[in-house]
């Protein structure tokens, strides 16, 4: 299982490079330079979704990218109709970070039936939104407030409350397109408090913020807009990734 793999990649202490795919802002052209390098720069992990998907179609994009790659594909949905049995598993957010029931626990009793219809693999994600400089579109969607990026002590009492309410990953989160990415201290703060696999996304357009948040502890690094901006960045990626000893 899919799932399974990535969980003893990070448990033998190797860090993580997962791509996100917005369905949204794709183009799904076998011809695009975008596949081609991706093909050739392989990351670890494909996520697909996003806080608000309009044309894009979640169950297409995945069946196209798993006909074409042999990653593991997850789902990181905005809500739950972005749902499919094609992925490799679903990250099972619940917004702790936020004082939205909505997306707390709602979205996940809509969700539940369909999750045991499709038999997906469900891991219980605690999403903690940070600061990251810029209002992002989850904050935006969710109606939440971020945690401050100055209060590392606020996001490691989330953390420990998640880690005792069973979540199995953290997914510490400044929003797609940030202008800052979680601070490394925070990222830090948090991989002491708990010992949850720690995945980290939001404003990581460069080498040098993917290295930041490997040293500062993350297992699993999430790249969405640099990478859409300028795919040619995924091979100044891998080899970040590379030095953590993959
Ligand atoms: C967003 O963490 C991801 O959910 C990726 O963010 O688009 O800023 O890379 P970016």
């Amino acid at each position: 299982m899919a799932e399974v793999l990535i969980r003893q990649k990070i448990d033998g202490g190797q860090r993580l490079l997962a791509v996100l795919i917005d369905p949204d802002k794709m183009s799904f052209d076998d011809k695009s330079s975008v596949w081609q390098l991706l093909g050739r720069h392989r990351p670890d992990l494909l996520l697909v979704g996003g806080s608000l998907l309009t044309l894009g179609d979640v169950h297409q994009t995945v069946t196209w990218l798993k006909a074409r790659f042999d990653l593991p594909v997850w789902l990181f949905p905005g809500n739950y109709q972005h749902l499919t049995p094609a992925a490799d598993a679903l990250l099972l957010l619940s917004l702790v970070s936020g004082r939205n029931p909505e997306f707390l626990i709602s979205q996940h009793v809509a969700a539940a039936p369909l999750i045991r219809r499709m038999n997906l693999a469900a891991i219980p994600t605690a999403y903690m939104l940070v600061d990251g400089g810029v209002p992002t579109t989850v904050s935006y969607i969710s109606n939440t407030q971020p945690i401050p990026a100055n209060k590392p002590d606020v996001a490691v009492a989330t953390a420990m409350a998640a880690e005792l309410l069973g979540m199995q990953m953290i997914y510490l989160e400044a929003g797609s397109g940030a202008a800052n990415p979680v601070p490394p201290t925070m990222i830090t703060a948090v991989r002491q408090a708990v010992g949850l696999p720690l995945i980290v996304g939001g404003g990581i357009r460069s080498a040098q913020s993917l290295e930041n948040a490997y040293l500062a502890g993350a297992d699993i690094a999430v790249v969405g807009t640099a990478w859409e901006q300028n795919p040619a960045i995924i091979a100044e990626m891998i080899a970040v990734r590379n030095k953590f000893g993959n």
